[in-house]
């Protein structure tokens, strides 16, 4: 009875009976979030093997999963980044969810594509396709190489509300849109009288075009002081994020670059496209090299550095979308 209760230990443990705590005892902690590194070499092994073991008709899709030890069975507590892959003649059947994702392609082909909502969309090294939520999606290679691609999902934010999915009616979705009908619909000159079907629609940005805007800026000696040549996918409508609850950046790290450090509250999962070099994650020296996967937490100090005699380029993807728009998003520079 609380009404005996004569002590805080009582009204304690009284508490804890009625699954309440008093706000003298603290706030219980989420797990900490700590930085990781994924090695290409092992991440690639056990996607060729699973070429080998897991059939298609066995999975939905050939992906393998980033975990992140400190979280026990996830990467991050918004997004997510896999690695797929589609061996010749194989398809990856339709679905749409609304967790928004996108490709990173790491191994192209030109006759591999992923299907976005009828528009057959080709998949070459260096492209950044995405698929918004809700969109109908399938993947397929006609070629005569695997073809790899790094998914990058806002899978564990989307989930503290409800994830939706939906099979398509077929394994294959109807091509009813030409080739690069969102690239000429949805472009910078775009038709004036058809309106966007989709407040954020699906949208290729070629690896040609990436190149020349680093080239541009490389011949213009334009760089930024915590992240060389950094370039963000802007929404093709908006010119805002690449979407609404994630972004995703593209940065050259010249030869002999040695970043400052800087800390946001985001958190960011990065791919070594190019190149190696060092990232310093709150003092601790993750060493990545070519196709090497890493992610710094929320508020961890962190600063790159290219020490070798190349260049190096790093894909990144970022839930700073979603903080930005949660008024949560902070950032400071060190020293
Ligand atoms: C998914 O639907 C795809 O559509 C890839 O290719 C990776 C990871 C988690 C959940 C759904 C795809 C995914 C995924």
């Amino acid at each position: 009875m609380i009404d005996s209760i004569g002590n805080v230990t009582q009204l304690n443990e009284w508490l804890a009976e009625h699954n309440l705590s008093g706000h003298w005892l603290g706030m219980p902690r989420p797990a900490e979030m700590k930085p990781w590194l994924w090695k290409w070499s092992e991440v690639y092994a056990a996607l060729i093997k699973a070429t080998e073991v897991v059939p298609m008709s066995d999975t939905a899709r050939r992906t393998i999963q980033l975990r992140n030890p400190s979280l026990g069975d996830r990467m991050s507590n918004t997004i997510h980044m896999s690695v797929q892959c589609v061996m010749p003649g194989e398809v990856a059947t339709a679905h749409r969810h609304n967790a928004a994702a996108v490709r990173f392609v790491v191994k192209g082909s030109k006759d591999a594509f992923t299907v976005v909502e009828g528009e057959p969309i080709p998949m070459e090294e260096g492209d950044l396709i995405t698929t918004p939520n809700w969109t109908w999606h399938d993947h397929y290679n006609d070629g005569s190489q695997p073809v790899v691609w790094l998914d990058g999902l806002d899978i564990r934010l989307v989930g503290i509300a409800k994830l939706f999915q939906e099979p398509f009616h077929h394994d294959r979705q109807p091509m009813d849109k030409p080739a690069g009908f969102a690239g000429k619909t949805m472009g910078h000159v775009r038709p004036a009288w058809i309106k966007p079907e989709h407040k954020t629609p699906p949208f290729r940005y070629a690896w040609a075009d990436t190149l020349s805007t680093i080239e541009a800026l490389r011949a213009a000696e334009l760089e930024s002081a915590c992240d060389g040549i950094h370039l963000t996918y802007s929404h093709p409508l908006t010119g805002g994020p690449t979407l609404p609850t994630f972004a995703c950046d593209l940065q050259l790290l010249r030869s002999r670059f040695s970043g400052k450090a800087h800390r946001h509250t985001c958190t960011t999962i990065f791919q070594a496209f190019r190149g190696q070099g060092v990232t310093i994650i709150d003092g601790q020296r993750f060493e990545w090299t070519q196709g090497d996967i890493f992610v710094v937490p929320p508020w961890s100090l962190h600063k790159h550095e290219n020490a070798s005699g190349e260049d190096a380029i790093l894909f990144s993807m970022t839930d700073r979308p979603a903080m930005e728009a949660l008024d949560i998003y902070r950032e400071e520079l060190e020293g």
